[in-house]
């Protein structure tokens, strides 16, 4: 594998939304200080696509719709085990929006997820349920792109998931772990790595990819 970057490679942004911003609802330490490396690293990219987590106002991984549930503890539904959420990225709201101070113009596509009330998803690709796809597969296939790049929030959740799901369907997958910043709940930073190492996910300083 080489690290310099390939003409069908894609830099795939994700969750770099007001709510996981400093001052968001469900804000990500230091998230703002990776909007400039993710602009340096998105002009190296001829493909870049942006993930929104995009939430109905009831949406079932918000802790305000299990009565006597706080914010990161976790239920069981029908797909498993679901963390609960401060409500965040509802759709129409400032805190759903990608932040302003992305400078990615020639951004391609911009995937919502997590739109259906009944299923939570972190994965760019799939939800929670395991089963419903977003179509993020189908769209880099039918492209006939390279190697996927992941940056952005959360690095142990919907970077994780989506980097996951990238090898499971047959990409080659690399996570630049210096524009990514995690939530880091109950030990799952440490997990996500261990998880993405296991899968075969490359990790990689930006300084490796920029020269
Ligand atoms: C995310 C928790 C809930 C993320 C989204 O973008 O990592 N985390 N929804
Ligand atoms: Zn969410």
């Amino acid at each position: 594998m080489s690290l310099a970057i390939a003409p069908d490679d894609v830099l795939i942004v994700v969750d770099m939304q007001y709510d996981f911003l400093p001052g968001g609802s469900l804000a990500v330490a230091g998230g703002d200080e990776i909007v400039p490396l993710i602009n340096t690293l998105a002009k190296r990219f001829t493909n870049v696509v942006l993930t929104q987590d995009w939430h109905p106002a009831d949406h079932i991984s918000f802790a305000t719709q299990h009565p006597g549930k706080s914010a990161f503890e976790t239920v069981d539904l029908d797909y498993g085990t679901q963390v609960l959420w401060p409500d965040h990225c509802v759709w129409g709201s400032h805190g759903a929006e990608i932040s302003q101070d992305l400078d990615i113009p020639h951004a391609q596509l911009i995937i919502r997820k997590g739109y259906n009330r009944l299923i939570d998803s972190y994965s760019g690709f799939q939800e929670a349920d395991r089963d419903t796809l977003t179509g993020l597969a189908g769209y880099l296939n039918e492209r006939d792109v390279g190697r996927l790049y992941v940056v952005g929030l959360a690095a142990d959740f919907c970077v994780a998931w989506t980097a996951l799901d990238g090898v499971a369907g047959g990409f080659g997958v690399t996570v630049i772990e210096d524009a990514t910043r995690g939530i880091d709940n109950a030990g799952s930073l440490e997990r996500a790595w261990a998880d993405m190492k296991g899968a075969g996910v490359v990790r990689v300083a930006s300084k490796e990819i920029l020269g």
